[in-house]
């Protein structure tokens, strides 16, 4: 168990700690949340997707900069994509953000996609909730923008930020599906290479056509992260944005959000009682193995275990 009073008062390792036990699933990591959650929903959160390797991490580096200089403490949870593609991105977390890291206002935690019995949204909602209970505001959520799982993640921020980069060809095509409906601003980072004018062009036909957008146009923003330029027009625009939206769009974002975290506790937990309670390891395996030999369907097993599972 953790001090959470101390995790509350801004203790840097009670936190780090609080978050490891919320990671792993650990026995107690529920009462953390059970005693901080009442003391979050402060702090804003920020997504920030795109492409693998498009500048997230760096421009969250000068995001976290262009913050501190207002006095804000920051907190970051970056999702590794732990793609082949990336490279390990941890590393390149830790590299890109290495300059915040003696800081003791800023907060940044990464998190590997693989591994997460309990789901990696769950896994980073709760970070979130534990950096928020600590006082960083805002907090900033990098993912890449590909899988379920990332898009999940982002999708109820209070703001998303998509990135893109010119250059990438058939990029705003792979970027249609999914994305493009959840961003409140697109960040055209790389704004230094060939192309811009062009993307920038693309993004707005696309935007045209888009059947109307309740919530309006999403601003479109250039950027060159490594020369940190156009990051304060980018910290502003989040700023526009919260305030334009209005408190009835942030609510509904929040009840979005209640509501994915809500099923996803209780899809686990329930899973977990159901497992515990009718399915101990070895019938588990037994009934694996019959429908990994077809002599059972995956239907017909589940309908038999929930017939046994009484409601109240
Ligand atoms: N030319 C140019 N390169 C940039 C810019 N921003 C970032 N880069 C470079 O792009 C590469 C990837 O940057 P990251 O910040 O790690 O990108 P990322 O989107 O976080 O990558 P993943 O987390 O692995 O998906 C690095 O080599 C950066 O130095 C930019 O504005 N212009
Ligand atoms: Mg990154």
């Amino acid at each position: 168990m953790i001090d959470v009073s101390r995790l509350v008062d801004g203790d840097v390792r009670a936190l780090a700690r609080g978050i490891s036990l919320v990671e792993n699933q650990t026995e107690g990591a529920s009462k953390i949340l059970e005693q901080v959650y009442s003391r979050t929903g402060k702090a804003t959160v920020l997504g920030v997707t795109g492409s693998p390797g498009s500048g997230k991490s760096s421009l969250v580096d000068r995001l976290i900069a262009s913050y501190r200089k207002r006095g804000a403490r920051v907190g970051v949870v970056a999702v590794d994509p732990s793609s082949a593609f990336s490279g390990g991105a941890i590393l390149g977390d830790r590299i890109r953000m290495q300059a915040h890291a003696s800081d003791p206002g800023v907060f940044i935690r990464s998190m590997a996609t693989r591994g997460h019995l309990g789901g990696l949204s769950r896994a980073a909602n709760d970070a979130i909730d534990l950096m928020d209970a600590a006082g960083y505001d805002p907090i900033i959520v990098e993912t890449v923008g590909v899988g379920q799982d990332e898009v999940e993640i982002v999708r109820t921020a209070d703001c998303v930020a998509v990135v893109l980069v010119p250059g990438m060809g058939d990029d705003i095509q792979a970027i249609k599906a999914g994305i493009l409906e959840i961003a409140d601003l697109f960040v055209i980072n790389k704004a230094d290479r060939d192309g811009v004018d062009r993307l920038q062009a693309d993004l707005e036909y696309m935007l045209s056509l888009a059947p109307e957008l309740s919530r309006g146009r999403p601003a479109i923003l250039r950027t060159v992260a490594v020369r940190d330029e156009g990051i304060d027009p980018f910290r502003e625009a989040v700023t526009a944005y919260l305030a334009g939206s209005g408190e009835g769009r942030r609510l509904e974002r929040r009840a979005e959000r209640a509501s994915a975290r809500f099923m996803a506790v209780l899809q686990d937990k329930l899973v977990r009682r159901v497992r515990e309670a009718l399915l101990p390891d070895d019938i588990f395996r037994d009934l694996v193995e019959r429908i990994a030999r077809r002599e059972l369907d995956p239907y017909s097993a589940v309908r038999q275990v929930v017939s046994r599972v009484e409601v109240q």
